[in-house]
């Protein structure tokens, strides 16, 4: 897709917040720091649409962002972050939830995890979870910068395997300093979207 125009719409708490407009809709999910609004940046081709920072837990509520007036993308905080409360944990769990499991313009997830590491116990969970909704979902196995070349078939047979990825979905191997994977993932997203 050649992006055009990209903008926020809302940050969002709850489901009464969330655009009422019935355009499909794709959402990031990731752990916290693993460069999912970095992501969206890059394939927006914006320097800083999306908030990002080299701390974790900078994302805080469920961001849209309308592409093209015909798209929406939700940046969404991640999980894992090991210096948010119990109760915060928790409020975030709701809010994610929620919104994954009522948004009917939903069409996909984005799940974002670091190619220099096995998928986190939180990265499976969040896969089995969205795999027990029928949530279409793009594996971007992110950071490919970050190691040779030659390593990257080895990440990503682990990052598969440790998933127990279904055949149904796809894995793009991405940079958002290179901008690597950038066209795969759009036809990706578009396949879903039109
Ligand atoms: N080298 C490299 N750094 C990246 C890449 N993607 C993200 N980063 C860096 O990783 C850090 C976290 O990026 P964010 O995009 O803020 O991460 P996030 O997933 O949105 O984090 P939260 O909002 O805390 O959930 C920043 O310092 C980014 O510059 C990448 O592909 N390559
Ligand atoms: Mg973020």
């Amino acid at each position: 897709m050649k992006v055009t125009s990209s903008e926020i719409v809302i940050s969002a708490v709850k489901p009464a917040q969330y655009p009422d407009v019935n355009i499909p809709e794709i959402a990031l999910a990731g752990r916290s720091n693993v460069g999912k609004s970095s992501f969206i940046n890059k394939i927006l081709a914006r320097k800083n649409l999306a908030r990002t920072s080299s701390k974790p837990g900078k994302t805080q509520t469920l961001n849209f962002y309308i592409i093209n007036e015909v798209l929406h993308f939700v940046d969404v905080p991640g999980y894992g972050y090991a210096k948010v409360s119990k109760t915060e944990r928790e409020a975030w769990g709701r809010m994610i939830e929620t919104y994954i499991t009522t948004r009917e313009q939903l069409r996909a997830v984005v799940l974002l995890v670091d190619v220099r590491h096995p998928p986190s116990k939180d990265d499976v969970l969040m896969y089995n979870f969205l795999k027990h909704y029928n949530i279409p979902t793009i594996i971007v196995a992110t950071k490919a910068d970050k190691i040779p070349k030659g390593k990257w078939q080895k990440h990503v047979k682990v990052i598969k395997d440790t998933l127990d990825m279904d055949k149904s979905d796809s894995l793009v191997l991405f940079s958002s300093e290179t901008g690597q994977g950038k066209t795969e993932v759009w036809s990706i997203i578009e396949h879903y979207t039109s």
